[in-house]
């Protein structure tokens, strides 16, 4: 099987130190024997998006490569998820840790349980800040350029959490 090199993966969390369980998830995604992690960027602190009144987030996003399908990997996550307390309630509420596949190289796909790119990385400036600080020069698989889609997201404040 092939290796997909360019599989990037959005890190939340915002429940039981959240700075905590981004790190700890990157450390369990570099020890998976079927992940290689390659980048990993900042961790950035932003207010909850969606309007539902739940405390700050802390954001990351990792580069990994993997010989996983998409939907191998989405399983691998959820067990990871699972494992560091995700508790399955409120869609878009709180929750101790949440690992999105964002992009899987060129790949488009949607089907009722997996869907990518994931809707939300094209908006997000949870995910598109620390998506530019890895990769400044980014294209997304619909030809858009990064620094454009950042420059065009609301300005929301966004801020790198110094360790
Ligand atoms: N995730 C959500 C809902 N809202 N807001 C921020 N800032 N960061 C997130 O990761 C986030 C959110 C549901 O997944
Ligand atoms: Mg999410
Ligand atoms: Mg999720």
């Amino acid at each position: 099987m092939s290796i997909e090199q360019n599989v990037f993966i959005g890190i939340g969390s915002n429940l039981d130190d959240p700075s905590y369980q981004v790190n700890n998830a990157v450390e369990l995604m570099d020890h998976h024997h079927a992940i290689e992690l390659t980048a990993v960027s900042s961790i950035y602190q932003s207010a909850p998006l969606g309007g539902m009144a739940q405390p700050d987030y802390c954001n990351a996003v990792a580069r990994i490569a993997t010989e996983l399908s998409p939907w191998s990997l989405l399983r691998v996550l959820q067990q990871l998820e699972n494992e560091n307390g995700r508790q399955r309630g409120q869609h878009w509420g709180s929750r101790t840790l949440d690992l999105d596949i964002l992009l899987f190289g060129d790949l488009y796909h949607q089907d009722p349980v997996l869907e990518i790119p994931h809707p939300g990385v094209y908006m997000r400036s949870f995910v598109l800040v620390p998506l530019a600080e890895l990769e400044p020069g980014f294209i997304f698989p619909d030809g858009s350029e990064i620094a454009e889609r950042v420059a065009r997201c609301p300005a929301t404040p966004i801020n790198a959490v110094n360790e």
